[in-house]
C-alpha cells in the first residue's frame, strides 16, 4: 500500500510554472482541484496544478494524468449496437441507434407500463446532465424508476443528515475552516489516499498545534499521521461514537447550553448510551477503553472540534445509525453550529454533490425537493410546464431497482449514464447475468467498459474538456467547467441524445440541449429548494471561486456555513437520533472467518474504467491484491506476494497477497478498482441500510487460503 509516498505524490506546482491554457477542475473527485488545461504545439494536451481554495495548487497523481484519456485510442466515437443477443457489437449511425432505443422503450412500457424502463446515473455528471436525467426519466419516459450510483456512496451520510440538521449538505463548511479546528476526528476516510491535496489543510492544522484522531480498520497513511488511531472491528463505528458519547458524559464534557438551546431530543440519547461503558466498548469494537477516553477528552476539551465521515462508517447496513451516532457525539459536546465546528461528509465522486440535488435520485426533484411532497411536485412542475399530477412518485432506490432486472413485474429495459455497475455494484456476479438478460440495455459511456460492453446499445459522449457544465464539489461550492476543446467527431452530448429521444418520444416538454440553457432552467427550477441555485448566474460563478448553495437571488453572497444561527429544521434545532448498535449482515464465524472490507487506493478511481487506461497509472498499480495482517497469513502459509484466494458466500478471487501490520488480524482489504476475476464485487453482499438503501460495501465474511495456483507445485513436489 501506498504510506507515506502518497503523500510525496501531491505535488504543489509552484504558481510560476502555470501556464497559459484553459482554466478548469479535475474530472474525477469532488475536491474538484483546480487546474490548467493546455495544449502544446504538436497537439498534444496536458494538465497543470492552479491555484484554487480546494486544492492551493496541488493535484494527485490522477489529476496529472487526466489529459491522457482525451485522445485514447480505445474511446468510443460512434454509437454500437447488437442485432443479436449475444452477438458483437456494430458500429451504427446515430439515427438507427436512437430509434432501436425508442422502438425498445416503447415495446418495454407497452406489455410491461412505464415503470419497466428504469435509468441509472451518476455523481460523475454535471448538475446539467444530472438535472436532465432527471427530467427525462420523469416526463419522456414517465418512470419512476431513476436511480443512481450515489446510492453506493454518499446515501447514509445524507440520510443521517437529512434527519440531524434538516439540511444534506456534505460539509456544511469551507475547507479552510479545517485548520481552526482544535480536534478532528476522522471516521472511516483515507483523505490521504482519496483526495490528496485536501491533506495541506489537516496539516495546517496541525501546525497549529490541533490534534487529529482517526478511526479505520486499517492503520492508513491518513491514521499515521494521527495522534490517535482507532483501529475499530468493521461494523462497530455505531458502538465506537456510543462510547466515546458515554465517556464524554462521565467526564462532564457535555455542553448542556448548546444543547438547550439549539437541539431537541438529548434525554433519550444520553438514556441510550448509558450501557456503552468504555470497558464494554473496547470488547464490541476492539479499541481500548483508555483510548476511547482519550478520544472524548481530546474531542470534548478542544474549544473548537470537527467529526469528519468517509465511506467506512457509511457503507454499512447501518450506515445511516454509524452516522447519527457521530452526529449524536458532535450536538452533545457543542461541537457543532459554530465557525471550525461541525460533523461533515466527504463526498466523493466529482458532482457526487450537485448529483444528488437535482433530481436523478429515486425520490427527488431539482433544488433538494422531494417527489412526493404536493408543494415540491407543483413548483417543479410549474418550471416543467407540466400537470404535476402526470410526474410519477417515486420508484426504486439503486439495489432494489437493480435486484428488479428482468424479473416479472420489475425493470425490463434500463438506460446507464456514467457508472461502470458491473465493476462498482454489490454483488457483481448475479449483477452481470441480469444485465444480459434484459429486454433492452442501453449505456452511454467514454469506453467500452465492463458494464457498457454488454449493452445491447452504446452511445459515445464527451469527455469533461469537451463540454460546459457545473459541478457542485464536496463544500457544496458551485463551480464552472469551461468547454476547452470539441468532442470527436461523432460524439454527442448527453443533454443532446436526451433531448432527441425526448422528442422522439412524443414528449413535449422542452428538452434544451446546450449546458447554458440548461443551467437557467435548474436555477428556476431549484428556486426556493433547499439547494437554491437561483442567485448564481454564470459570470458570477466565474468572477469567483465558485458559489456555496443556497444563494436565493443575484446580490446573495451564497452560504459557505450553513448552521452558524440555525439548523435545517423548521424548529431551527439539530436533533438527537438514539442509535443502538446492531451486527453486520454477515458477521465472521467457522466457514468464513474474517472481515472482508473494500476501499480505494491513491492511483485508482472508483471502477477503474478511466484510471486503468492510463498508462502511467496501471503502471504503478497494474493489478488488484488483498492486504492481511502477518498473523494471519503464517498459519495458512501465505507469504508476501503469494497468490491468494479470497471466497465468501458470493463467489472467489484470486489476487496477490500483500502481508502488513497495517491492518487489523481479523481483517482483509481489497480495492474495488478492477473488474473481471478481480472484482472486488464479486465477495461483497447487497445487504442494504433500512433508512439509505446504501448496500453493505465495507463489510462482509471471507476466508483466504493460497490459491489453487501456487499450492499446485507444493503438491507436486
Ligand atoms: N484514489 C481515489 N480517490 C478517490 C476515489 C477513488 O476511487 N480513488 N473515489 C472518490 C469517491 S467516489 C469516494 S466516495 C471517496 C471515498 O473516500 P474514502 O472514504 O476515504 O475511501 P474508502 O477507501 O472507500 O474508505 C475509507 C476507509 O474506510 C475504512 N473502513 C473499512 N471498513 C470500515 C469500518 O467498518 N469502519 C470504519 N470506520 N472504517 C472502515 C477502510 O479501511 C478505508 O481506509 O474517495 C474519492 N476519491
Ligand atoms: N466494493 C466496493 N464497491 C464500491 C465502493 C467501495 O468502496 N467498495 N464504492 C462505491 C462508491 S463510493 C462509488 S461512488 C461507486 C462508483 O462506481 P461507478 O459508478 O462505477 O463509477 P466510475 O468507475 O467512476 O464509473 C463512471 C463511468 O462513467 C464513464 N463516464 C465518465 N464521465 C462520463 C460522462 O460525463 N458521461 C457518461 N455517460 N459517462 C461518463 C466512465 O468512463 C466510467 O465508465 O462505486 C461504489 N462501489
Ligand atoms: S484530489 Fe481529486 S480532484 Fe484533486 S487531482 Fe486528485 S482526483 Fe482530481
Ligand atoms: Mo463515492
Amino acid at each position: 500500500m501506498a504510506d507515506s509516498a502518497a503523500l510525496d505524490r501531491v505535488i504543489t506546482a509552484p504558481l510560476s510554472s502555470v501556464t497559459a491554457g484553459t482554466a478548469t477542475h479535475c474530472p474525477y473527485c469532488a475536491l474538484q482541484c483546480g487546474m490548467m488545461l493546455n495544449q502544446d504545439r504538436d497537439g498534444a494536451w496536458s494538465v497543470s496544478a492552479r491555484d484554487f481554495p480546494t486544492n492551493k495548487g496541488g493535484l494527485c497523481r490522477k489529476g496529472w494524468t487526466s489529459a491522457a484519456l482525451l485522445d485514447h485510442p480505445e474511446r468510443l466515437t460512434t454509437p454500437l449496437v447488437r442485432d443479436s443477443k449475444g452477438g458483437p457489437l456494430r458500429p451504427a449511425s446515430w439515427d438507427e441507434a436512437l430509434d432501436r432505443i425508442v422502438a425498445g422503450i416503447q415495446r418495454i412500457q407497452s406489455a410491461h407500463g412505464a415503470n419497466a424502463m428504469a435509468v441509472f446515473g451518476g455523481g460523475g455528471l454535471t448538475n446539467e446532465k444530472a438535472y436532465l436525467l432527471g427530467k427525462f426519466a420523469r416526463l419522456a419516459l414517465r418512470t419512476g424508476n431513476i436511480d443512481y450510483n450515489g446510492r453506493f456512496c454518499m446515501a447514509s451520510a445524507a440520510a443521517a443528515g437529512l434527519r440531524a440538521f434538516g439540511v444534506d449538505r456534505g460539509l456544511p463548511f469551507p475547507l479552510e475552516d479545517i485548520p481552526g479546528a482544535e480536534t478532528i476526528l476522522i471516521a472511516g476516510s483515507n483523505p490521504a489516499e482519496t483526495m490528496p491535496p485536501i491533506m495541506q489543510y489537516f496539516e495546517a492544522q496541525r501546525a497549529r498545534g490541533g490534534k487529529l484522531i482517526v478511526s479505520d480498520p486499517r492503520r492508513t497513511a491518513t491514521a499515521k499521521l494521527a495522534d490517535l488511531h482507532l483501529a475499530l472491528t468493521p461494523g462497530t463505528d455505531a458502538a465506537l461514537a456510543n462510547g466515546i458519547l458515554n465517556a464524554a458524559i462521565h467526564a462532564k464534557l457535555i455542553d448542556p447550553i448548546f444543547i438547550d438551546e439549539r437541539t431537541t431530543g438529548w434525554p433519550a440519547t444520553r438514556r441510550s448510551v448509558a450501557s456503552y461503558w468504555p470497558d464494554r466498548v473496547e470488547r464490541l469494537t476492539g479499541v481500548p477503553a483508555r483510548d476511547i477516553e482519550r478520544a472524548a477528552h481530546m474531542l470534548g476539551e478542544a474549544a473548537t472540534a470537527m467529526i469528519l465521515s468517509g465511506r467506512g462508517p457509511e457503507q454499512q447496513s447501518q450506515g445511516t445509525n454509524n452516522a447519527l451516532a457521530f452526529i449524536n457525539l458532535a450536538l452533545a459536546l457543542g461541537q457543532a453550529g459554530r465557525k471550525h465546528c461541525g460533523w461533515g461528509c466527504m463526498t466523493g465522486q466529482g458532482n457526487g454533490q450537485g448529483g444528488r440535488e437535482h433530481g436523478q435520485k429515486n425520490d427527488q426533484l431539482p433544488g433538494y425537493r422531494k417527489l412526493d411532497d404536493p408543494g415540491h411536485r407543483a413548483a417543479v412542475a410549474r418550471v416543467w410546464g407540466v400537470d404535476p399530477d402526470t410526474l410519477p412518485m417515486p420508484g426504486m432506490p439503486a439495489v432494489a431497482m437493480l435486484r428488479s432486472l428482468g424479473q416479472p413485474g420489475g425493470v425490463q429495459g434500463l438506460l446507464v449514464a456514467a457508472s461502470n455497475l458491473v465493476v462498482s455494484a454489490p454483488d457483481a456476479a448475479s449483477l452481470s447475468a441480469r444485465l444480459s438478460g434484459l429486454d433492452m440495455f442501453v449505456a452511454l459511456d467514454l469506453f467500452l467498459t465492463e458494464t457498457s460492453s454488454l449493452a445491447d446499445i452504446v452511445l459515445p459522449v464527451p469527455q469533461w474538456a469537451e463540454e460546459g457544465g457545473t459541478m457542485t464539489n464536496l463544500e457544496g461550492r458551485v463551480i464552472q467547467r469551461v468547454q476547452a476543446r470539441t468532442p470527436p467527431p461523432g460524439v454527442w452530448s448527453e443533454p443532446r441524445i436526451l433531448s432527441e429521444l425526448a422528442s422522439r418520444l412524443g414528449c413535449t416538454a422542452a428538452f434544451p440541449s446546450e449546458p447554458a440553457e440548461v443551467f437557467t432552467e435548474l436555477r428556476r427550477a431549484s428556486a426556493g429548494g433547499v439547494a437554491d441555485y437561483a442567485g448564481m448566474a454564470p459570470d458570477r460563478l466565474a468572477a469567483r471561486d465558485g458559489l456555496f448553495w443556497p444563494c436565493p437571488d443575484e446580490s446573495h453572497p451564497g452560504t459557505p456555513r450553513l448552521f452558524l444561527d440555525r439548523f435545517g429544521h423548521p424548529d431551527g434545532r439539530a436533533r438527537f437520533h438514539p442509535v443502538e448498535r446492531r451486527l453486520s449482515a454477515e458477521e465472521p464465524d467457522d466457514a468464513y472467518p474474517l472481515y472482508l472490507t473494500t476501499g480505494r487506493v491513491l492511483t485508482h478511481y472508483q471502477s477503474g474504467a478511466q484510471t486503468r487506461r492510463v498508462a502511467e497509472l496501471q503502471d504503478a498499480e497494474p493489478a488488484a491484491f488483498v492486504e492481511l495482517h502477518p498473523d494471519a497469513a503464517r498459519p495458512l502459509g501465505i507469504r508476501p506476494g503469494m497468490l491468494v484466494q479470497v471466497s465468501t458466500r458470493r463467489g472467489s478471487v484470486t489476487l496477490a497477497a500483500r502481508v502488513t501490520a497495517d491492518i487489523r488480524r481479523d481483517t482483509l482489504f481489497v480495492p474495488f478498482h478492477w473488474g473481471d476475476a478481480s472484482n472486488a464485487n464479486l465477495l461483497t453482499i447487497d445487504a442494504v441500510d433500512p433508512i439509505s438503501r446504501m448496500p453493505e460495501l465495507k463489510i462482509c465474511a471471507a476466508r483466504i487460503a493460497v490459491a489453487p495456483a501456487e499450492a499446485a507445485p507444493v503438491a507436486a513436489s
